[in-house]
């Protein structure tokens, strides 16, 4: 038996976070969370690119971009879409968690879905706080879990 558990790499890593403008005043609590989850974890700030898209609905292709530079090891997107009372919320989450798992496949890269689908403002504030409750700080951990698991996953299959 052979077990792959998380761990973070060991290795220097290039990191793009790409985030929603809109309800900027969560997605930058989500972003500060991620940035302090890379730097606890020894990522550099000059290995980090931040990039602001208009909404949740245009992060996937961002995210394609990013993802098929070959430029990083892995990508995270972030976002807030609150629900309104229109039917909108379903169209521009859905296709952005569609979307962002289908970047992830395609590029064969961890594209991490940091995006809050919440009913009310109170609900995405609570998931966007300080320290441990801050989905962007858990995205670039996992981000970073990642990277590792695959990096050893593509030796094991080198190695045979
Ligand atoms: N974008 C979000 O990131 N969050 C939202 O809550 C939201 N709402 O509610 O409309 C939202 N809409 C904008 C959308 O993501 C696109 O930017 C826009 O439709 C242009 O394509």
């Amino acid at each position: 038996m052979t077990e792959l558990a998380l761990e973070m790499p060991s290795r220097d890593c290039n990191i793009a976070i790409v985030a929603g403008e809109f309800n900027h005043f969560i997605v930058q609590q989500l972003v500060d969370g991620a940035f302090d989850a890379l730097g606890r974890n020894g990522v550099a700030d000059q290995h980090i690119k931040l990039v602001w898209v208009p909404g949740a609905f245009e992060l996937p292709l961002a995210a394609d971009v990013l993802a098929g530079s070959g430029d990083y090891d892995a990508v995270i997107a972030l976002g807030a879409v609150i629900r309104g009372g229109t039917p909108h919320f379903d169209y521009v989450a859905g296709e952005c968690a569609r979307g962002i798992a289908e970047v992830g496949l395609k590029h064969g890269l961890p594209v991490i879905f940091g995006v809050l689908t919440t009913d009310d403002v109170d609900q995405a504030l609570e998931r966007a706080g300080s320290g441990a409750g801050n989905k962007g700080f858990d995205t670039a951990v996992a981000a970073l879990q990642m990277i590792s698991l695959l990096d050893r996953i593509r030796v094991d299959r080198i190695r045979g």
